[in-house]
Formats: C-alpha cells, structure tokens, sequence
C-alpha cells in the first residue's frame, strides 16, 4: 500500500525539482500548516470555550474583531517570528507590518481568519497567505509571489497553494494531524454557472455592472448564485466548481471592500496558476504596484470565459 503524500512530502519533491532550493521553504510552509492544525482545533471547539463573538475592538480596516481573529492573529505571528525565517509580517490585524530581528529570507502577508464574522454561525471561514523573497520594500507587486494560499476551515480541513508550478489541495487527516494530498494541480472549469457577488449592494453598482448581472438571470444559460461572505470559501468554491467571484468598486466604495495585499493578490495567484483569470476593473490585480498595506482593489477572478464575458460589460 502507497504511503499518502503528506504537505510536507509533497513540498521536499517539489524543492528537489529547484535546485537553489533551501528547505527554508519547506520549513516555513511547514510553520504555516502547524498554525492551521492549531486555528482548526481551536475553531472545532469554539462553541464549547469563551473564543466565540466580538473583542470589542475593530481592526484598521473598520472591522469588528473576534476573538477568534485575534487568537488566530497571534498564534501566526507567534509562530512565524518563532521560525527565524521571516524578515516582515504583515496582517489584515495588524496597522503596520512586524520587522524581524532574526533577518529572515520571506515576507509574508496574511489574512488570519477571513470571513470571521461566519465563525458564530458554524460557516468557513479561512487563513490567507502571500508569501515574498523579502525586499527593501515591504509592498511588492502581486506577480512577485514566491507563493501563496490558504486555509480553509470547514466539513474538513483543507491547506491550497501555489509556488507558480500548479494549484494542490491537501485535506487534514484528523487521525494522523497531516494534511495530506488530495488534489493535484487543480484546473478551473473554463466556464462555469455560478456566479457570486453580494448583489444587495446592487442600487450602488455602475450600470454595466448591473447589466451584467442582468444578463446573467435572463440570458439562455441558467446561472445560479452563491455567497458565502468569507472570499476563502467563495473562492474555493469557485476553483472547484468554475464560475466567478466579484467583489466590485461601488458608488460608495470607489475601491470595493478585498485588500490587494492578503486577499486580492494570493486569490489571483491562485486562480491564474488554475487556469482562470483576475482582473481589477481591466488590469491584472498582480501588475497593480502597491502604495499601502491595507489597499483596497475591485476584483472579479474565475473562469476565463466567465471573466471575459464580464469584461465586456464593464
Ligand atoms: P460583504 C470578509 O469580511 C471579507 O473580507 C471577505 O472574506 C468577503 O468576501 C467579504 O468581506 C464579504 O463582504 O460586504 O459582502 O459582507
């Protein structure tokens, strides 16, 4: 009987393909599922321990916090510092970025618990990750990734990431604490019929946008529509099944609500290394150069089809 491929095995025979590889990758990406393993079993329990609802605070962004976010906030910062291996931390929770003292090689980006205002109500959520060679700037453009992925917490657990060589998925084993893999370069349908945006915005979108969607509900092909509000699960969802993802500007929001930096970029990594396609308005989000760590951008990612067809409404 074949012995399953664990994340860890899987990322050494993807290393030895690279011949600068280090381990120093493995070694982080390693320090990454072991905070997933850690954020998973606090989540499973949540509803039995005081970890539930809001912390009273709200985040740079104008969030509520959790209790859960800032748990999960910690416990990456804690563990990535702890690796050696970081030169910068950068967090959805965190106003500035956290500078290393141990002058390591990665910056990383991170959404700790995306989508947390689902945690109260047993729905996915999940961790976002952007992964840098580090630079004397800390902002780098998107196509710069070494890699990117994510997290997702739910019926099972399941860690998804690119290096730019394929998207894998790799399901949490509970019985052996490994995520092993269960999905090998993932393609995304070319087209798909599921669409998903929260349309109760719908009176603050442009005109080509509400035609678009229009378009959708009274053209030929049947089209459903599915938000889950946590983009992690929305994506995945996405990836899995084709369709599209749009998180647009509005006439309130001129830059729509998703951070380039943890949510809009690793997505778009992700998404493209499936076969799919991320645009924000025209343009490639990942050719967007960065001026902020919190920035906002527009975005609709999936099937190319879908996308394109998107594009020429608006
Ligand atoms: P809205 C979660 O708060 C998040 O950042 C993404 O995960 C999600 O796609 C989006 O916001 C949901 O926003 O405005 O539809 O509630």
């Amino acid at each position: 009987m074949k012995k399953p491929t664990t994340l860890t095995d899987f990322i050494l025979q993807e290393g030895r393909r690279h011949k600068e590889a280090t381990g120093r990758f493995t070694l982080l990406m390693n320090y990454i599922q072991e905070a997933g393993k850690i954020i998973a079993s606090h989540i499973k329990k949540a509803g039995l321990t005081d970890i539930l609802g809001k912390s009273g605070r709200t985040n740079i962004s104008g969030d509520e916090v959790q209790k859960l976010d800032e748990f999960s906030n910690q416990l990456i910062i804690n563990t990535l510092l702890e690796s050696g291996l970081v030169h910068a931390l950068a967090s959805e929770e965190l106003e500035e970025p956290i500078y290393s003292k141990a002058g390591g090689e990665y910056t990383v980006f991170f959404d700790p618990l995306d989508g947390s205002s689902n945690i109260d109500i047993n729905i996915n959520v999940g961790t976002i990750f952007s992964i840098y060679h580090k630079s004397s700037n800390v902002l780098q453009e998107g196509k710069k990734q070494v890699a990117a992925g994510y997290i997702i917490y739910g019926s099972s657990v399941m860690l998804v990431y690119t290096t730019g060589q394929g998207v894998h998925m790799f399901t949490l084993d509970p019985s052996m604490g490994s995520f092993l893999l269960s999905h090998r370069d993932i393609k995304i349908p070319d087209s798909g019929n599921i669409y998903s945006i929260n349309e109760a915005y719908a009176k603050l979108y442009s005109k080509g946008l509400n035609d678009y969607l229009r378009s959708l509900k009274e053209g030929e092909k049947k089209y459903k529509l599915r938000y889950i509000g946590a983009m992690v699960a929305d994506i995945h969802r996405t990836l899995l099944k084709g369709g599209i993802f749009i998180y647009p500007e509005d006439k309130k929001h001129p830059n729509g609500k998703l951070r380039l930096m943890y949510e809009v970029n690793p997505m778009s990594m992700l998404i493209e290394q499936a076969g799919g396609l991320s645009r924000s308005r025209k343009s490639n989000p990942m050719l967007i150069v960065p001026k902020e760590i919190h920035q906002r951008v527009p975005v609709a990612l999936g099937s190319t089809e879908e996308v394109k067809n998107y594009l020429k409404f608006i």
